[in-house]
């Protein structure tokens, strides 16, 4: 070989799209157009992240502002758009997205299948959320001069009340961009749900009946079906809502005829159950990482299971503790408040069983496991409170004020967002390969729990002492200044937390520990294949005879019930070997074909919402894109011949 040159070979589009399809390209567009559950999960992740520090920023801006009383640093008009984008960011465009990211890393790994039932509408469903994403905060520049502070976001809160959602006192195309966003959120969640309910349904490895399946797996189907029957409620309420404010319809215009109050039942009938949607996949990420760390299995599992079935029901019969002070009477109001206590049962019941799990366990203390109890004491408080939410006379006095900005913070964010770390810490060595420090993740964790309890107990405080939420100042003399200054320094103690979590993913991405496949020494599928696993995840598919099925093959138990390692080779090997269709390439697996079309398809929607703000024609041209990018998608093979 000597005098050859190594010019690097210039890669065209279509040698690309020729190694895109053989699965060997690793560039752009192998990105771009994969159908591959851990790829779309680690763009899911990646995305929902990157609008994690959005929403965060809009926390901190919303902190400085309430520094300090009589503070002018934000207008009034910019700090309503700011806390309805942080509030409608966190919600839909982190803790769903971040879940779905979970869901798609974990759920055909935990199952023992090679990708879900739809990978090509699970594209989709991530390119959808990825425009709706990004629609929704083009808003911020669509109000003028945005260095000059002009902002145009959406401004009537993350739960839009009529009438203030109304042209008349929301002019502007905020709103707008507001609603159509949501909609086009809603169609990716849609598409998501349905595929992790006909994946988990249908792909389990042979011998994974329900029972044995692990409980985020459990947790995915219930928040998947909450899902399918949460977005359509919301969705009829946005179209209700796009129909007044773009075609003068009168859904909730008082003034001729229609019902406000018809839009708050209808939000939050979707609403409660959007809460549980947001909590029961950290709760799944919890009941996974609490028996590896404890080396007990999960304590009471179809407890846990049916708690979560059960809250899944129940979450449907609250939705009017939101509405106690609108007037509805003592009646309705004692109703659902006995039966929002209600679901503290089943609540308990899955608090109860985490506790009992680590009770007695050989503890070992990693980041995963300290993030799992973060939650659990940080959610046990939201919860707490949110029962004094539900006696009627007490949340007379809370609502709208900072206690119950307080306590939505204890649940989403001590609650989903803690287990989503939890969750990373757990299967990043999984995914990548490397393990995470533990020494930065401890200090993440601390920083971030002191962080998180010096800017929301604060606001408890503030709520018990009269301070309403959405003000944009206060005046001195309130006794609000001192709690209000300790809130906004723990939330820079929160930015300092993710500013460490940040050097540790990209120093351990880099130099971290090497994984290997079990570094936790867990109890479920995804441990028994390497690190990252392979395009096809099982070369073999697994034959399942028990819950935790890959620890019964790794310990039994002695007398006392404490696990004794099986000698290697002892047990019945994981997997059965699986019939080879002989496609040579490599591995003789079947594999669905990377596909551009899902994302031209869903390139349609913002299209379509710029069309209905600002011109019709550009209507047409969206469902034009969308239509052809279906067409090609129906007319494309599912796998390469
Ligand atoms: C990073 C730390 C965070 C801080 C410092 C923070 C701070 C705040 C503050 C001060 C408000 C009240 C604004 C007002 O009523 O005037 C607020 C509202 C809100 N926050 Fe956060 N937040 C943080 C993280 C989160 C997270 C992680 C979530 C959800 C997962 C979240 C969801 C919300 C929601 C839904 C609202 C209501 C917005 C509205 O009234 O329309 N926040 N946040
Ligand atoms: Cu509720």
């Amino acid at each position: 070989m000597a005098g050859a040159t190594l010019t690097p070979k210039r890669v065209t589009m279509a040698d690309a799209v020729r190694e895109t399809r053989a699965g060997s390209y690793n560039g752009i567009w192998s990105w771009i157009s994969t159908v591959d559950h851990k790829r779309i999960g680690i763009m899911y992740g990646l995305t929902s992240f990157f609008f994690f520090l959005v929403g965060g920023l809009e926390a901190l801006l919303i902190r400085v502002q309430l520094a300090r009383p009589e503070n002018s640093f934000l207008s009034p008009d910019q700090y309503n758009r700011i806390f309805t984008m942080h509030g409608t960011t966190m919600v839909f465009l982190v803790v769903m997205p971040m879940s779905a990211a979970f869901f798609n890393l974990l759920v055909p790994l935990m199952i023992g299948a090679r990708d879900v039932a739809f990978p090509r509408l699970n594209a989709f469903s991530f390119w959808t959320f990825f425009f709706g994403g990004i629609f929704m905060n083009l808003s911020f520049f669509t109000g003028g001069n945005i260095l000059h502070g002009d902002i145009g976001a959406p401004d009537a809160g993350w739960f839009g009340y009529a009438p203030l959602t109304l042209n008349k006192f929301s002019p502007g195309n905020g709103v707008n961009y507001w609603l159509i966003g949501l909609q086009i959120l809603g169609i990716a969640s849609l598409a998501g749900g349905f595929n992790f309910i006909v994946t988990i349904l249908n792909m389990r490895a042979p011998g994974m009946s329900l029972f044995r399946m692990p409980l985020f797996v459990w947790m995915t189907l219930v928040t998947s079906f909450l899902l399918i029957f949460a977005m359509p409620v919301i969705a009829v309420a946005l179209f209700e809502l796009m129909f007044d404010r773009l075609f003068d319809a009168n859904f909730f215009n008082a003034a001729k005829g229609g019902t406000p109050l018809l839009w708050q039942h209808m939000f939050w009938l979707f609403g409660h159950p959007e809460v549980y949607i947001l909590i029961l996949p950290a709760m799944g990420i919890v009941s996974e990482v609490l028996p590896t760390f404890s080396r007990k299995p999960l304590f009471g599992y179809p407890f846990v299971v049916f708690s979560g079935v059960a809250i899944g029901f129940m979450s449907w019969g609250v939705w009017a503790h939101h509405m106690y002070t609108t007037g509805l009477g003592s009646v309705a109001n004692s109703a659902f408040g006995v039966s929002t206590i209600l679901i503290t049962i089943p609540t308990g019941v899955k608090i109860f069983n985490w506790m009992a799990t680590l009770w007695g366990g050989s503890i070992s203390f990693k980041t995963p496991l300290y993030f799992s109890i973060g939650f659990i004491a940080m959610f046990t408080i939201g919860g707490l409170t949110g029962v004094t939410h539900s006696i009627v006379p007490s949340d007379y006095q809370q609502q709208d004020t900072y206690y119950v900005v307080a306590h939505f913070h204890q649940v989403l964010f001590g609650g989903a967002i803690f287990g989503l770390f939890s969750g990373i810490y757990y299967w990043f060595p999984k995914f990548t390969g490397r393990m995470l420090s533990e020494a930065w993740g401890k200090l993440h964790f601390w920083l971030m729990f002191i962080g998180f309890n010096l800017t929301f107990q604060p606001m408890m405080v503030l709520g018990l002492l009269g301070m309403p939420r959405r003000i944009v100042t206060y005046p001195d003399g309130y006794g609000w200044s001192f709690w209000n200054a300790l809130a906004t320094f723990g939330a820079f103690m929160i930015a300092a937390s993710i500013l460490v979590f940040i050097y540790n993913v990209i120093v351990s991405l880099r130099k971290g520990e090497i994984a290997g496949e079990d570094p936790w020494d867990a109890r479920t599928l995804e441990w028994t294949i390497p690190s990252p696993p392979p395009p096809y995840n099982f070369a073999v598919v697994p034959q399942v005879h028990a819950l935790d099925d890959f620890w019964h093959r790794k310990y039994t138990e002695d007398a006392e019930g404490r696990p004794v390692p099986i000698p290697a080779g002892a047990s019945d090997p994981v997997a059965v070997a699986d019939h080879d269709d002989g496609h040579g390439d490599g591995h003789g697996i079947h594999l669905p074909s990377p596909s551009y079309m899902p994302l031209i398809a869903s390139a349609g929607f913002p299209l379509i919402g710029l069309g209905l703000i600002y011109d019709a024609a550009l209507v047409a041209v969206g469902a034009a894109v969308l239509v052809v990018g279906l067409y090609l998608w129906v007319l494309e093979p599912p796998t390469e011949a």
